[in-house]
């Protein structure tokens, strides 16, 4: 048995039931074997098994009182995955569907997209199975409060930075901060990023993810002599990422025809009215479906896997992890699709992937191409630690140099190691010896 292959059946038998997780890391361990090959000292350093063991995996309870006035347990996660690049950073993830698996599997990747940035940021995720939808501010308030109250105690701007992620945004991060400085009486915001813009927020983080998404995608295009403008999209998701993500998309001349949220999808031939959408899902947190009641034109599908059955030319999933299966990557494929870019974290099953590279699509993974998000949270830190800020444009443009920068590096590796152009090893194997460098300098054994 190869070593690659039997630290992977150790990792399995150890983490039994994390699907999500052994799902990631079989992903990115298929990536490396020419690595190993040609650095045997990660072999007999045994990277490969200390990599994919997190540092720390702190688990606790966090009692909250409902607006009936019922106590309420839910249980709150954080993992400090790898801290050799620099302090762990990564974001909180709000969801029913949250348990150590998923957190695992998400901090799991953010070692290497972190990597990818070139910034000096570890990994890190965190959240809880706590369901925000259909609580008052009031509830979000006093759960983020509780959150906060055994968070902080792990947590500090040269230790480990949060941020947000599924069910967390700029509300969330509002209450934790507020907490978090009640609690320690310090003005020490590098400890969050994601905050709003009157404590230290950083100018274009909101747009960050889905912008730096498009940037990823439009220079991958570029490689086959080909733009985003005038190309049809697919959307799924209607948060953060996929907001801005058809913003961008729009902005360069696509058209986005179809979003979606977890009960279903719109799709809109003259194209999705984002500015309706921001005020659905972003203001209001209404159902998708809503969309109806002033777009009598448009439709409206119950269910989400049926938006990969639409034709478009290129597919973003930006919802959620698993959403791309293999029988829907063939239809978009007979549908003649030429890219996926990965909005959301994993949003294509490891079939899906194998399907889409042996289809020579252009397939943008989500290490690479969702990157823009935490890299701009690492300029947040950089602005919180001057005590200055940049503007607009000086943010956004630093983060269009950094995906561009980490397409060329993606692309390099994937060649120098017989890839050829398949940025998903590319990406791996670029995240993968940054840190494993810096964890064999440092011993850390
Ligand atoms: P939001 O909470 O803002 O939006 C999530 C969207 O996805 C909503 O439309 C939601 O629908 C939908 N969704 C969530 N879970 C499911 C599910 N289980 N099934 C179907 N639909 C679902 O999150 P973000 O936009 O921040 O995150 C989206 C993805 O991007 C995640 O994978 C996240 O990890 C990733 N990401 C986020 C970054 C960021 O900076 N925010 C950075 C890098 C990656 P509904 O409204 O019905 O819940
Ligand atoms: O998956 C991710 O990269 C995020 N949710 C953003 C993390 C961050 O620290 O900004």
């Amino acid at each position: 048995m190869s070593y690659v292959s039997s630290v992977f059946e150790r990792i399995k038998a150890r983490n039994a039931n994390e699907t999500e997780f052994l799902q990631a890391v079989e992903e990115v361990f298929k990536s490396l074997e020419p690595v190993l090959e040609r650095h045997p000292e990660y072999v007999e350093a045994n990277l490969l098994e200390r990599i994919a063991e997190p540092e720390r995996q702190i688990i606790f309870r966090v009692p909250w009182v409902d607006a009936q006035g019922i106590l309420q347990v839910n249980r709150g996660f954080r993992i400090q995955y790898n801290g050799a690049l620099g302090p762990y950073k990564g974001g909180l993830r709000f969801h029913p569907s949250v348990y150590i698996g998923i957190i695992k599997f998400l901090g799991f990747e953010q070692i290497f997209k972190n990597a990818l940035t070139g910034l000096p940021i570890g990994s890190g995720k965190g959240g809880s199975d706590f369901d925000p939808k259909g609580k008052s501010d009031a509830e979000v308030m006093r759960f983020c409060q509780s959150f906060m109250t055994e968070l902080y105690r792990h947590i500090g701007p040269d230790v480990d930075v949060p941020a947000g992620d599924i069910g967390v945004g700029g509300r969330e991060i509002g209450f934790l901060y507020g907490q978090y400085r009640r609690i320690k009486g310090v003005f020490e915001n590098g400890v969050l990023t994601g905050k709003g813009l009157s404590y230290g927020g950083s100018l274009a983080r909101t747009e960050a993810t889905g912008y730096g998404l498009i940037y990823f995608v439009d220079e991958m295009l570029k490689q086959n002599h080909q733009t985003i403008q005038g190309k049809t999209i697919i959307i799924s998701g209607s948060g953060n990422v996929a907001t801005y993500a058809c913003e961008k998309a729009t902005a360069l001349g696509a058209k986005v025809v179809a979003m979606s949220d977890s009960d279903g999808y719109i799709y809109d031939e003259k194209g999705i009215d984002l500015a309706l959408i921001k005020q659905l899902k972003g203001v209001e947190r209404k159902r998708i479906q809503a969309y109806l009641n002033t777009h009598p034109d448009a439709q409206y599908i119950e269910g989400l896997g049926n938006i990969w059955s639409l034709k478009c030319d290129i597919a973003l999933p930006c919802a959620t992890q698993n959403d791309i299966t293999l029988e829907h990557a063939k239809t978009l494929v007979d549908n003649g699709i030429i890219a996926v870019g990965e909005g959301a974290n994993m949003p294509c099953t490891n079939e899906a992937v194998r399907y889409l590279l042996e289809k020579n699509i252009r397939l943008a993974p989500a290490k690479a191409a969702n990157a823009g998000g935490v890299a701009t949270s690492a300029l947040e830190m950089i602005q919180n630690s001057m005590r200055y800020s940049w503007t607009f444009e000086e943010v956004d443009s630093k983060l269009k140099n950094i995906m561009i920068t980490i397409h060329a590096n993606a692309a390099a590796a994937s060649k120098e190691y017989g890839f050829g152009y398949n940025l998903v090893a590319g990406a791996n194997i670029v995240g993968f010896k940054k840190v494993a460098d810096a964890m064999m300098a440092q011993g850390d054994y």
